[in-house]
């Protein structure tokens, strides 16, 4: 496996970085997680401008275009002949010293990962998920922006712990106020007749590129679509509840807080929209 690392491609076994890094010394860094379908980078852009904003909030200063990054983004799929990929792209505030001052770090650590993708197991789309809601509230959007996808992931992590603990699949995260914010690495919808409901970025929940298809998915489909704050009541009493992300896609759930959603099999428009996401990613993207 060849690491792109700081301009060149290096075995993993020699892809390392400083301990001065300040992405390692406080996390302070930005990332994307992306797929790649059958030869195709999917929604590359969208994940670059992402990418691109997270820095912009935390004043990183890239240092190279975005089309430069894309076009290394596709070097590494190449050079690791890669067709369906995970790809993991990391930029870091680079080395600097021990203190905080991310202005001792003059030059960002560019890190690229692309390796097979671990797809979930085919009954979590076709017998659906169980999750719990988790005690770990999801950080305030007042003290950080859950849209600077930040190398600081302890929140969701200590949300995933007791996802684990519980022996469920996915964390539900509640913000301050004990809304609906998102789970530890997707974010949550619930459907109530024929409509889709999810949380505003202002509840704590990361602008998601899943989310963002399924949103349009469903509104071609002639569906209403509402961002709106809710509790877990409504996802106990909804018809259907999902979870979207790019390592997740579209999958069902069927279980929230030992209470069955539904008759406990994943619903039908769940089932429609997994079909026309599958759809999407199987024509769209970036040809490598
Ligand atoms: N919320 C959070 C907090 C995320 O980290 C999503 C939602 C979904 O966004 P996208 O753009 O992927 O639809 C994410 C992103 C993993 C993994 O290995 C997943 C993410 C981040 C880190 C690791 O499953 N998801």
């Amino acid at each position: 496996m060849q690491i792109y690392l700081n301009g060149k491609f290096v075995p993993k076994e020699k892809a390392v970085i400083s301990v001065f890094d300040h992405g390692l010394l406080y996390g302070d860094g930005v990332f994307e997680g992306i797929r790649a379908y059958n030869g195709r980078v999917f929604k590359l852009e969208e994940h670059l401008d992402r990418l691109y904003r997270s820095a912009r909030a935390i004043v990183l200063d890239m240092k190279m275009s975005k089309n430069e990054l894309q076009e290394v983004v596709l070097q590494t799929l190449r050079v690791n002949n890669l067709k369906d990929a995970y790809i993991r792209l990391i930029v870091t505030r680079g080395e600097g010293d021990l203190g905080l001052d991310p202005l001792k770090c003059p030059k960002p650590s560019v890190i690229i990962i692309a390796d097979k993708i671990a797809l979930y197991p085919e009954t979590c789309y076709s017998k659906g998920l169980a999750i719990s809601t988790v005690c770990t509230r999801r950080n305030s959007p007042q003290a950080m922006s859950p849209n600077i996808k930040s190398l600081n992931y302890l929140n969701n992590i200590l949300a995933k712990i007791e996802a684990i603990q519980a022996k469920v699949s996915e964390a539900i995260m509640l913000n301050l106020e004990g809304y609906v914010a998102e789970c530890t690495g997707d974010n949550v919808f619930y459907i109530r007749d024929g409509g889709l409901v999810t949380p505003p970025h202002a509840a704590g929940a990361l602008d998601g590129i899943t989310r963002r298809c399924v949103i349009e998915m469903a509104k071609a489909q002639g569906r209403r679509v509402e961002e709106k704050l809710f509790t877990p009541f409504d996802l106990f009493t909804a018809d259907e509840v999902f979870l979207t992300g790019t390592a997740a896609e579209v999958v069902p759930v069927v279980c929230v807080d030992t209470r069955t959603i539904g008759d406990g099999r994943p619903g039908p428009i769940t089932k429609e929209l997994i079909q026309s996401f599958r759809d999407l990613t199987a024509r769209e993207g970036v040809l490598i």
